[in-house]
């Protein structure tokens, strides 16, 4: 008998500057009502899903910069959804901007975490491909800070059992980069899940406008298939405060294929029966790592960084 889970993505339409964190659990707290009716038992909420996409403005002063930070998790804001999740039996991705405190330092990282039907925080990801640049650039039409806000994350691209599933996390510039799923992949994923916020602009090349939502979906469904997991992703998307970020929240299967995706730029629920089976017939063949693979070949993904043309 096949295992079947029942998922849904969680797009957010845009979160403005002057939305408060209240008025934002509220709309999580609707899509996951949402997601109930449905009949889901895991839900993927965004990056940054508790405020606006906040590097896209230049900032000096720490204190207003940490206001965007959350020091504990659930809070005072968030608990309401927990506890609603709870309640439910239903797990959750959220990712929220996290601010803590290592070996006496004061760190600052683009996090997501896993929490399961219980309301138990299982597992906890912090960005490792961070975007963007850590100078303010003047004549940019926005920012991408992430460089300059963000350390890098420090916990590696791990898995977790959950709801029978092996699940992975990631988050938006990520899920570019081959790496990030094959180190998953590697520990068996089943579920690769991830939130986003892409601007509908490349403020460092101009790129057609359909180039932004193909590469999202192109990234989607390689790495899917190449290592034959289901891929959830949830997009904040829309216009905040005049700045647009893609749409396009998608449940892509292992086999490459789009199970399900949003259609709006607005809040928006889409789900889908996930068959984890699915992806076991191409891991048992064309990618069956421990036949196939020849790391013997690979050193060089792990040694160099940049590219270096030495012919
Ligand atoms: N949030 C985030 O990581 N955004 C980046 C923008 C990079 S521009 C190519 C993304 O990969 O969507």
């Amino acid at each position: 008998m096949s295992r079947k889970l029942r998922a849904a993505v969680a797009q957010l339409g845009p979160i403005h500057r002057a939305d408060s964190r209240t008025s934002v659990v509220k709309r999580l707290i609707a899509l996951l009502r949402e997601a109930h009716g449905q009949g889901a038992r895991f839900v993927v909420f965004p990056e940054l899903a508790l405020t606006t996409f906040f590097p896209r403005w230049w900032m000096t002063d720490q204190e207003e910069i940490d206001r965007y930070f959350e020091r504990e998790m659930p809070n005072a804001e968030t608990r309401p959804l927990f506890d609603l999740a709870r309640e439910f039996g239903i797990g959750f991705y959220l990712g929220y901007a996290e601010l803590t405190a290592e070996h006496g330092q004061t760190r600052h990282y683009n996090t997501s975490i896993l929490v399961a039907p219980d309301g138990r925080i299982v597992g906890h990801y912090r960005k490792i491909h961070l975007p963007g640049h850590s100078e303010h650039l003047p004549n940019a039409p926005f920012q991408h800070l992430e460089k300059r806000y963000f350390d890098v994350g420090n916990e590696g691209f791990r898995v977790w059992r959950m709801l029978d599933a092996v699940i992975g996390m990631c988050i938006c510039n990520d899920r570019r980069w081959p790496e990030t799923y094959r180190v998953m992949g590697l520990q068996g994923v089943e579920i690769v899940a991830l939130g986003y916020n892409t601007p509908t602009e490349n403020i460092h090349h101009p790129e057609p406008l359909h180039l932004r939502m193909f590469h999202h979906i192109l990234s989607l469904q390689a790495n899917a298939y190449q290592n034959a997991a289901w891929v959830l992703a949830a997009a904040k998307a829309g216009a905040e405060d005049g700045f647009g970020l893609i749409g396009g929240s998608a449940i892509v299967a292992p086999t490459g294929e789009i199970a399900a995706q949003a259609l709006s730029e607005g809040d928006e629920l889409v789900s889908a029966t996930l068959d984890l089976d699915l992806g076991d017939y191409l891991k048992r063949t064309v990618f069956a790592f421990e036949k196939h693979r020849r790391i013997e070949h690979y050193g060089l993904i792990t040694s160099r960084t940049g590219a270096v043309t030495e012919v």
